[in-house]
């Protein structure tokens, strides 16, 4: 390891046992699998989690001994808030229409079952964090261990698989979810408040979560849903991560691949 980078196992605690979690699942995600003579273009996904992951990585690039590295490095974002949080680590910032082709891809999710299949889009960014992951030779999901679902999708994620669809689809989209694929509960997402109205993504498109309960086959229910007219993607990441890191409390990480 680099001089001056911090050891993971002389951390100390941010006080606060769900960060510590976080940041013990991101560092070691990067330290294991950022392979710098290899990995030139880096995705970096959205939500809490992957805070740490972008920090991690600005340690290395930003330490002496990587230097002569950081200005090769390009990191490309999956919407404002990992913009931001690029530019904040002082890392170079891409876009997936210069680097279509990305070496690897770090990102958070909401539940993780024992495949490695997905449900994302708590954040609303699921449209571009799915362009970005699929882009991705290799694609690493960092969480706690609380996104780690037992069994099946659908059993700790109870707010319905996010859905990003076209704004003027949403009653037609929101009646065949629940004819034609038999959801429990259909919801447009919206803002903060009651006069907010409907969460509007970087797309200037509409999110609807759909609960559908414990799900037992996401791929079918993934492909179901994208043939809808008026959805554009949907938060179930089918065969997609390569690897996950669940972080816990005490800086414990358990490793899915
Ligand atoms: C993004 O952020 C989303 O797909 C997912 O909804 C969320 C996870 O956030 P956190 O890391 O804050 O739990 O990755």
């Amino acid at each position: 390891m680099a001089t001056g980078v911090p050891k993971i196992d002389e951390l100390k605690s941010l006080g606060n046992p769900l960060e510590d979690a976080k940041r013990a699942a991101a560092y070691r995600a990067v330290d294991e699998n950022l392979k710098f003579e290899d990995h030139k273009v880096i995705g970096i996904g959205s939500g809490s989690t992957v805070v740490y992951v972008a920090q991690r990585i600005g340690q290395y690039l930003h330490d002496p001994e990587y230097s002569d590295l950081t200005s090769k490095f390009v990191c490309i974002p999956t919407g404002f808030q990992s913009r931001n949080l690029i530019l904040d680590n002082k890392l170079q910032l891409g876009s997936i229409e210069q680097y279509p082709r990305i070496d690897i891809a770090f990102d958070g999710a909401d539940e993780v079952d024992e495949h490695l299949q997905l449900i994302k889009g708590g954040g609303a960014c699921l449209f571009q964090e799915k362009l970005v992951s699929t882009s991705a030779r290799t694609f690493i999901i960092v969480a706690d261990s609380r996104k780690r679902s037992p069994k099946n999708l659908g059993r700790n994620w109870r707010q319905g698989v996010p859905i990003e669809i076209v704004p003027s689809s949403y009653v037609r989209v929101k009646n065949d979810l629940l004819e034609q694929l038999h959801a429990e509960k259909v919801n447009i997402r919206q803002g903060g408040s009651a006069k907010a109205g409907p969460v509007v993504t970087d797309n200037n498109n509409f999110i609807i979560d759909a609960d559908f309960g414990e799900i037992i086959d996401p791929r079918n229910l993934h492909k179901s849903i994208k043939l809808l007219v008026g959805v554009v993607e949907t938060g179930l990441f089918i065969d997609n991560a390569s690897k996950a890191y669940f972080g816990d409390s005490n800086g414990a990480v358990e490793v899915m691949e």
